[in-house]
C-alpha cells in the first residue's frame, strides 16, 4: 500500500522505486543504501548509520529525519565530541555518509528497544525534494557494514 504522494520506499542496501516506471517518486535523484541500525545497548536510544546520494545538480539539504517509532535528531561528530544539526547536505553528484565516529542519526524516546531482524522506517525529509521513506534494518551491535571502509 502506498500512498498518492510518491514516495520512494527504500530498503536495505537496496532501491526499490516505489513501483512506477515514471520517475515521480525519484526525489530529484536521491538515493539510499546501506542504511542500518546497530541494535542498540541502551533500552530507548540507537545510532543510525546510511549513505544519502544525489544524482541531481544541485545540492539536496536534509532538514529533518522523523519516524512513528521515536525522535531523531542529526548528530555530527567534531573533535571526538558529537553535536545537534539542523541540516545536513547532500552534495550535487555527491553523498552524504552517516557512519560510526562520524554524521549519525540519533534515536530518543523509542516507544520499544530495535531487535536485530526488526527494521525501523523512518522518513527523510529534505528542504526542496520529496520526502523518502527508509526502511531501516537493526543489526548486530557489532555489525560493520563491508563498504565504505
Ligand atoms: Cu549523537
Amino acid at each position: 500500500m502506498r500512498s498518492s504522494t510518491g514516495l520512494a520506499v527504500l530498503t536495505g542496501a537496496v532501491l526499490l522505486l516505489a513501483g512506477c516506471s515514471d520517475s515521480d517518486g525519484f526525489s530529484g535523484g536521491l538515493t539510499v543504501s546501506g542504511a542500518y541500525i546497530p541494535q542498540p545497548v541502551s533500552a530507548d536510544m540507537a545510532a543510525g548509520f546510511m549513505t544519502i546520494s544525489n544524482s541531481g545538480s544541485s545540492k539536496a539539504e536534509l532538514t529533518s529525519v522523523t519516524s512513528d517509532d521515536g525522535e531523531i535528531t542529526m548528530h555530527e561528530t567534531t573533535g571526538g565530541a558529537m553535536e545537534e544539526v539542523s541540516r545536513l547536505s547532500v552534495p550535487a553528484h555527491g553523498q552524504l555518509v552517516f557512519k560510526s565516529g562520524a554524521n549519525h542519526l540519533m534515536f530518543d524516546k523509542l516507544k520499544q528497544a530495535p531487535k536485530q531482524g526488526q527494521t525501523v522506517t523512518v522518513e527523510l525529509h529534505f528542504a526542496k525534494s520529496d520526502p523518502v521513506v527508509v526502511k531501516m534494518p537493526v543489526k548486530s551491535a557489532t555489525y560493520v557494514p563491508k563498504t565504505g571502509h
